[in-house]
């Protein structure tokens, strides 16, 4: 009602998802995307050393230990397909492992250049790196059309980021990815357990409050690059558990009645004291759901590896129903 869209000029994309999610009488929401600037990266990467966000490194552990088994079990040369462009230790061992064989070309998908130029630094040691700028399903679709003959693909979505999806549009991605690959292709699929409810909630809400610069980052993103006047203190970072949909919602809770103009998005946005902006939905697994999910996609899940310090699984799931 209040809220008026008027687009003098096109809008860039950034601008207008910000103002289809705040020019509205509904539930506000921003994209989690938006997170990833370079304030945000860097915040991400302090999250997953604080001693409550323990998804990281039990990925990294989960993946140290199966490597091998992984390097095994494909067998055939293979090319490496990054969702994301991984840096450190749980993208170097997997390359590590696969290099005895063969010599192997991994190709990185991020939308990110400097992350993609940080990737490269990093894993040039133990591959050819080969970085795609590009969104996920382009960038898997270009890096196929690349492969060599008799050669198999491991894709790689590591850290749970399937999780940020809606569940139902979980499978219908995973669709699209195996649409471009081939009987026999492989994924590696991370994904964070469903645990004690207080150890999920304080990993999304840490005593240092480095999550929640990181979710109020978003609104100072905006003030930077849209012409925003958001007072950052005005909103407090909220994460709550929700049992029913199994996931971590992430919210940014108006402290009071207020209106925020951003320019570039063309809206004045009024806030009712207590009303939120969700910004990320975070759902957890069960380890039989996994395994579904793989079956709705057009793959067969053939191995599943869990940290048992944090549960947290890398699932292995094969293209087509090929056997490995
Ligand atoms: C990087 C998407 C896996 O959802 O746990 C960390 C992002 N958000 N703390 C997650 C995040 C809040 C993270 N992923």
């Amino acid at each position: 009602m209040s809220a008026q869209p008027s687009t003098p000029l096109a809008l860039s994309e950034f601008a207008f998802e910000v103002q289809a999610g705040l020019a509205t009488d509904g539930q506000k929401t921003l994209p989690c995307r938006y997170f990833y600037d370079e304030v945000g990266t860097a915040l991400f990467q302090a999250i997953s050393l604080l001693p409550e966000y323990g998804l990281t490194r039990a990925d990294d552990r989960v993946i140290q230990a199966s490597a091998g088994e992984l390097a095994d079990l494909l067998r055939t040369p293979v090319s490496v397909v990054e969702l994301g462009s991984g840096t450190g230790s749980k993208t170097h061992r997997i390359l590590e492992a696969l290099s005895t064989r063969a010599s192997v070309t991994y190709y990185p998908i991020d939308v990110s250049l400097t992350a993609l130029q940080c990737c490269r630094r990093e894993l040039s040691d133990v591959a050819e790196v080969v970085p795609v700028e590009a969104s996920y399903l382009e960038g898997v679709t270009r890096a196929v059309s690349l492969r060599k003959p008799r050669e198999r693909i491991l894709t790689l979505f590591l850290g749970s980021t399937i999780g940020n999806f809606e569940r139902s549009e979980m499978p219908r991605f995973l669709q699209q990815v195996r649409a471009r690959l081939r009987p026999g292709d492989a994924l590696l699929l991370g994904t964070d357990l469903e645990k004690a409810e207080s150890r999920m909630t304080l990993a999304y809400d840490d005593p240092q409050g480095v999550t929640a610069a990181f979710n109020l980052n978003l609104l100072a993103r905006i003030n930077r690059e849209l012409g925003g006047d958001f007072v950052i203190r005005d909103f407090a970072h909220e994460a709550l558990y929700n049992r029913s949909e199994r996931r971590i919602e992430m919210h940014l809770r108006s402290r009071r009645d207020q209106q925020v103009f951003i320019r570039d998005a063309g809206i004045e946005a009024p806030f009712r004291r207590g009303e939120t902006i969700w910004t990320e939905s975070s759902h957890k697994f069960e380890l039989p759901e996994v395994r579904t999910l793989a079956a709705d996609s057009g793959f067969d899940c053939v191995r599943q590896w869990v940290d048992q310090e944090w549960p947290f699984a890398e699932n292995l799931l094969i293209a087509g129903g090929a056997r490995v």
